[in-house]
């Protein structure tokens, strides 16, 4: 099928939500990119509930849309509406997140490594501190993809540190105020003394947890490290500020990756059942500057 044929697509987004400063940037660059390319594009929020995501993809059904992109909020209870988009003859493309349905039942899985990234960050740490660091660890959402395997593979690469352990580890929803809340809760039940570093599944709830920090009389990215992914912009302002330590690129323009799988589907085409979307370390040196690219 020609490019100028696919201008006449009908796509289907169903997002998460707007948990975080990565999911809108996320939501915004995959706006954009369907717009550029001339797609009929139909965008469903599902505010944080897996029930509305189901939903939104049977309304895609029965409107016919030609493809349905899928961020999926958790890994689980997929199989039952993907079976209906596949007996509808409905192609879907994961994106961001996968989930633990037959892989026959959706094109590809477009997506960073979390597992990579929960590693990346376990090494920066086990270098920072030469192997000896008692961890507080601040989860993503429960049962999300990102949540799992980066709290996999972090621990993947601490256990090979006698000096490492994570001492306490709990949901912050990924949201800023949860971060600051499980931050404040460790500091009470632990004291800030005895916690050498956070390990934060994305950068709102690191920046939570240095405010947190800050609000106990401590110096974060000093007295506490503070390490998370995503590399949003206001994570680049307080890195510039001395109060988080590093962060790791999750790429919000996926939605291209998404987009040329479903074209190439719809084409025909063989497309692989995974694409992996590459991101990068950022330190504080150069935060200042990225801040003011991004802002
Ligand atoms: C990761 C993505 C996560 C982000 C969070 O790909 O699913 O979800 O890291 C977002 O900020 O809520």
């Amino acid at each position: 099928m020609s490019v100028s044929a696919m201008a006449e697509l009908t796509v289907g987004f169903v997002q998460t939500g707007s948990e975080s400063g990565w999911r809108t940037a996320f939501t915004n660059a995959t706006k954009a990119e369907a717009e550029a390319r001339g797609y009929d594009f139909k965008f469903a929020d599902a505010q944080g509930k897996q029930e509305n995501q189901i939903k939104a993809i049977r309304s895609f059904i029965v409107q016919g849309v030609d493809g349905i992109v899928l961020a999926p909020l958790v890994t689980t209870g997929w199989d039952k509406v993907l079976k209906e988009a596949d007996r509808a003859g409905i192609p879907v493309v994961l994106v961001d997140r996968g989930l633990d349905s037959d892989p026959s039942l959706y094109v590809t899985s477009v997506g960073s490594d979390f597992t990579m990234e929960g590693a990346m960050i376990g090494a920066w740490m086990a270098v920072e501190t030469e192997g000896t660091c008692d961890i507080v660890e601040l989860q993503g959402a429960v049962g999300a993809d990102a949540a799992i395997k980066r709290q996999a593979g972090f621990a993947n690469v601490i256990e090979n540190f006698p000096g490492m352990q994570i001492i306490a580890s709990q949901t912050g929803s990924w949201s800023s105020t949860g971060g600051k809340e499980v931050m404040e809760s460790f500091l009470k039940s632990i004291g800030g003394e005895n916690i050498c570093a956070v390990w934060a599944h994305n950068d709102n709830m690191a920046i939570g947890a240095a405010q947190a920090i800050k609000e106990a009389g401590l110096q974060p990215s000093e007295d506490i490290l503070i390490a998370s992914v995503d590399a949003i912009t206001d994570i680049f302002k307080t890195m510039a500020d001395g109060e988080t330590n590093v962060t790791l690129e999750l790429s919000p323009y996926q939605g291209a990756a998404a987009f040329d799988a479903l074209e190439a589907h719809l084409a025909g085409e063989d497309v692989p059942k995974r694409i992996t979307v590459p991101g990068g370390l950022f330190y504080p040196e150069t935060a200042a500057e990225e801040y003011a690219r991004r802002k």
